[in-house]
């Protein structure tokens, strides 16, 4: 089994600060990040910002800066939002970074030296938010296609990447590979437009007189390199010079390619088509998977500033939490498909799954762990048919493909059906009665739920963290990470059994039910 795991985030742009799309994506990652560390993977995580091009340039124009000035503040904006959001240890790649700039360049050499570049005069129709060329027959009403903002008549020399003869290489490489571009519903998008359409070749330069923010290109310093083409190579130029042990040259080659590219499905082309192309001309293995998730809208319309419907993540973690922040991303909608937020929805998500299922289950099992035995839990039997249901969950919730194919909301599922198997247990068994004449059976209970709980505190980790440490110390351990070192690949087990006398203890409610005007009538 491969040891190594590397997980990547977009690179976010720096010309406007972070909301809770950019959240999403890198919350999504951490999960990852953070469940492979748990099964023992070396990791690599890597987010980062996209400071090139005409977008950062006109921000930062705006703000009276130079860019390289705008992006250092934008930065600590997507920096601070990592720490709020509980993302763990990370690389953070700038494309500004000069050993970045350096390995792009290198790859432009390596490429004009090969043949697979080429100048040529080209005329177009140029939309300037989303930095592309597209030709006539592109056009809707005479406008771009992608965001339907007025175009320009640009004619020009340019330097193009020769994308086109890959074409037929791709859509075998995607035919070959079911899980090379996810979910499926995209694969079938991708692989359609590239059956249904002649790929063109790929504008890779600007001339400098139209744009001078970003890589001179190597062999012809009156360019610098089209924003995308600097941005897609983030991925691998980390591996040089961000990745754990650097210094060691070899470990570019350990840690490439990625297993998982997480991307929003607005830039699923960029990411299908121009990097898969790009590293095929390379003589580079292609990431082992590209996921585009879906697109959150807020109370059913599209985020922008002119609505005034922005969601801050800021915001939302000062008023929920973080965990119940992360739970509800990653709960609420099957990552791939479309979601809509709405406090309310998380409200309603905060006070039954989280406060209900979860928050009274723990709190009701340690009053009566300290009622009925003063804490203490005795080791006891699994009773058969708990464990039977709860390790069907467990074994969906920790199944290799689940997790491979990003089906976050079902694994979740899968740990509250632990979770509500341990609650039908006690309506089910009534400690209360069993504490007046059944010694004996309400032990084994005890320790049944107590054993449930410790699974649920591990699954929840990667997407709770927070939460599974305090369930952790509840249930009478020191620290869920020192143990999951030690006892690695028991630990998941439902049989495991700690070599220790177990003391649960009381501390404050998980998640404390949020009262409002809606939930008070009901
Ligand atoms: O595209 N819902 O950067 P960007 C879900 N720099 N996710 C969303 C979202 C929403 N409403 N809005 C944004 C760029 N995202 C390039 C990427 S990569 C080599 C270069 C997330 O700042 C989602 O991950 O516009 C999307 O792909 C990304 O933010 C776009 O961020």
């Amino acid at each position: 089994m491969n040891r190594r795991f590397y997980v990547t985030t977009p690179i976010y742009y720096v010309n406007d600060v972070p909301h809770i799309g950019h959240a999403y994506t890198t919350i999504a990652a951490d999960i990852l990040a953070r469940y492979n560390r748990l099964m023992g993977k070396q990791v690599f995580f890597l987010t980062g910002t996209d400071e090139h091009g005409q977008k950062v340039e006109k921000a930062a124009q705006e703000k009276g800066k130079t860019p390289k000035e705008h992006a250092d503040l934008m930065v600590g904006n997507f920096k601070k939002l990592w720490v709020k959001l509980n993302i763990s240890e990370h690389g953070f790649i700038r494309t500004t970074d000069t050993e970045h700039i350096k390995t792009v360049q290198g790859l432009l050499q390596m490429l004009w030296d090969r043949g697979e570049i080429e100048k040529r005069s080209y005329a177009g129709w140029y939309c300037t938010p989303d930095e592309r060329f597209w030709t006539e027959k592109d056009l809707i009403d005479g406008k771009c296609p992608d965001c339907g903002r007025p175009v320009e008549e640009i004619q020009e020399e340019n330097y193009f990447f020769l994308m086109s003869k890959y074409q037929d290489r791709l859509i075998k490489y995607i035919e070959d590979n079911p899980s090379y571009v996810l979910p499926e519903t995209r694969r079938n998008e991708v692989l359609g437009f590239l059956k249904n359409n002649t790929l063109g070749d790929l504008c890779i330069s600007r001339p400098k007189q139209r744009l001078s923010w970003g890589i001179p290109l190597p062999f012809d310093e009156s360019f610098v390199t089209y924003v995308w083409f600097d941005a897609l190579v983030n991925y691998f130029s980390a591996t040089r010079y961000l990745v754990p042990g650097a210094e060691d040259a070899r470990l570019g080659e350990f840690w490439w390619p990625a297993n998982h590219h997480l991307i929003g499905k607005d830039i699923l082309t960029t990411h299908a088509v121009y990097w898969s192309t790009m590293l095929m001309a390379l003589n580079l293995p292609l990431p082992i998977n590209i996921f585009a998730h879906g697109w959150w809208t807020v109370n059913g319309k599209k985020m922008s500033k002119s609505l005034r419907n922005v969601i801050d993540p800021h915001d939302m973690v000062d008023k929920y939490g973080v965990d119940a922040f992360r739970y509800f991303l990653l709960r609420e909608v099957p990552f791939g498909l479309d979601g809509d937020f709405s406090e309310q929805a998380l409200i309603n998500r905060i006070n039954t799954d989280l406060a209900n299922d979860l928050g009274n289950l723990l709190s009701r099992f340690i009053a009566m762990a300290i009622k009925y035995f003063e804490g203490k839990i005795e080791i006891s039997e699994s009773l058969e048919e708990f464990k039977v249901h709860c390790v069907k969950s467990l074994a969906v919730a920790m199944d290799e493909q689940n997790w491979s194919h990003l089906r976050f909301n079902l694994i979740l599922e899968n740990i509250w059906g632990i979770v509500s198997e341990a609650n039908n247990l006690i309506a089910r068994e009534e400690p209360w009665k069993l504490a007046k004449d059944n010694q004996e059976r309400l032990k084994a209970v005890m320790f049944n739920i107590w054993n449930s709980l410790r699974v649920t505190a591990l699954l929840v980790y990667p997407f709770m963290p927070d939460t599974a440490e305090k369930m952790w110390n509840q249930l009478g351990f020191k620290s869920l990470s020192d143990e999951i070192r030690g006892n690695r690949t028991e630990i998941f087990s439902w049989d495991w059994k700690p070599s220790y006398d177990i003391k649960v203890s009381k501390a404050e409610h998980l998640f404390p039910r949020i009262e409002t005007k809606e939930a008070k009538k009901k």
